[in-house]
């Protein structure tokens, strides 16, 4: 008999094909899938997963595919991290759910002592718990209207904030996440990105921020600007990280105009980029930070974390919602972020970038159809263009990527023109795993090149 109470053992750490991707059991599973679920719901590799731990996802037909998804950047500490499994079956035994605005507990508290640690700036803290990324974005702007008075939202191209109808308003890209789904919410103003493999050579930082700056001015008026949202690096957009000074710049701007500078930390947070969060790699502190996915091992959690005087200034009651801080997710969120420290993922993210960097420049000397390499930490990706040229190649990508599928690799794309190869291990993938999984990428690009 199984003890109940003990973590399961990580499944081997290997790739290991045993039935062609996908199996008989996984195309079973999808025709039952196609008959019951939404076609609007997508599926990136139609394998279905029976157990995942490490750096390994193995599927019902018994093949075992190396992660480098991570469940789109939530499972950092492992899927089934040892110690959140203990943390979750603890309290899933003693209370399920009570709504914390009805009857508080203590978990969702020591959650948000966590956050007012970990996020970038020593100033007065507080923090709200909600489900998802989205939730927390659209109570950001919420915090940020009510506490400047102000409606205006600036947004960058290429961003992703979500799929909710504020959400989709903030976020840039048409196809799939906007399309006929209008009409948005409105008083949202898209202004330039820093994207240095799209700028000119050598458009700074500091000048990208000025153009994004003189639009807002001249558009919006900064009296009008409630908030700036940026991700750091962008997820979704690409991986699009800004020249040097363009946070900064922007932040400082945002400082000077009364306008709330919001950190979307929901991809970038949580020991992926090799800090706590990717404000930090450039000093900057945000006003408010929202925060996902990392945050809790893959229960479903997200926060919004920010300065006391802002988290302070809406009315009692004006923020919550049934499930927010649910004690499960919030026993997680706090089993992770111990696993963080004792295991230091940030270090293990940076180990990460330092493996794959250097691998993926000696692949881009033999095949010039990866026209950028970019990212930090355990966030990697590729640009994949016609050679010499910046015009984006989505269909190499795609080849590649289901080659990478069709090997055991998950790798998921990316970008606005969908032509980015993405990287986004679990923090705790073995060296080797990740290498054979370099290996297999590296055969795919000489497959379909
Ligand atoms: N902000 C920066 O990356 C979610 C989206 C996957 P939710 N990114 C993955 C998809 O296709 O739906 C994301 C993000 C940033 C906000 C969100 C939204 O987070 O938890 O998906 O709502």
């Amino acid at each position: 008999m199984t003890d109940l109470l003990a973590p399961q053992s990580s499944p081997t750490q290997e790739r290991r094909l045993v039935t062609e991707i996908p199996g008989p059991r996984s195309r079973e599973l999808m025709a039952r899938r196609s008959a019951t679920v939404s076609a609007g719901v997508g599926t990136t590799l139609p394998v279905f997963v029976e157990r995942a731990g490490g750096g390994v996802v193995v599927d019902v037909d018994g093949n075992s595919l190396i992660d480098l998804g991570a469940g789109i950047a939530v499972v950092n500490v492992g899927n089934a991290a040892p110690r959140v499994v203990a943390a979750v079956q603890e309290q899933v035994a003693s209370f399920t759910h009570t709504c914390f605005m009805v009857t508080p507990y203590e978990g969702y508290v020591a959650v948000c002592e966590e956050l007012a640690r970990v996020t970038p700036g020593d100033h007065e803290k507080r923090s709200a718990l909600f489900n998802s990324g989205s939730e927390a974005v659209e109570n950001a702007v919420k915090i940020a209207r009510v506490a400047t008075n102000r409606s205006a939202v600036i947004v960058f191209d290429h961003a992703y904030h979500g799929r909710t109808n504020l959400t989709m308003a903030l976020t840039a890209k048409n196809m799939p996440y906007k399309n006929g789904f209008g009409p948005f919410a409105p008083e949202v103003y898209r202004v330039p990105m820093s994207y240095p493999f799209r700028d000119a050579d050598g458009f700074s930082g500091a000048e990208a921020a000025a153009r994004a700056i003189r639009q807002i001015e001249t558009q919006v008026g900064a009296a009008n600007v409630a908030a700036v949202l940026v991700e750091p690096i962008q997820g979704e957009g690409g991986f699009v990280v800004p020249a040097p000074g363009f946070l900064p710049a922007v932040a400082e701007w945002c400082s000077r105009a009364g306008a709330v500078f919001i950190a979307d930390e929901v991809q970038t947070g949580f020991c992926r980029t090799g800090d706590w969060f990717a404000s930090e790699h450039e000093g900057v502190v945000p006003d408010l930070i929202t925060l996902a996915k990392g945050m809790a091992g893959g229960l479903p959690l997200a926060a919004v974390t920010g300065r006391a005087e802002l988290m302070d200034a809406v009315h009692t009651g004006g923020l919550g919602g049934t499930y927010g801080g649910n004690p499960l997710a919030c026993a997680a969120a706090l089993a992770s972020i111990e696993t963080m420290r004792e295991l230091d993922l940030a270090g293990a993210a940076r180990a990460i970038g330092d493996t794959m960097l250097p691998r993926l420049r000696a692949l881009q000397a033999r095949f010039p159809t990866i026209g950028d390499i970019r990212g930090r930490g355990a966030m990697i990706a590729i640009e994949l263009v016609k050679p010499g040229t910046t015009e984006p190649d989505p269909a190499l990508t795609a080849a590649v990527a289901s080659h990478c599928h069709a090997q055991g690799v998950v790798v998921l794309t990316a970008g606005t023109f969908g032509n980015v190869l993405r990287f986004l291990p679990p923090l705790v993938i073995g060296p080797d795993l990740l290498s054979e999984a370099l290996d297999v990428l590296d055969a795919a690009f000489a497959a379909v090149s």
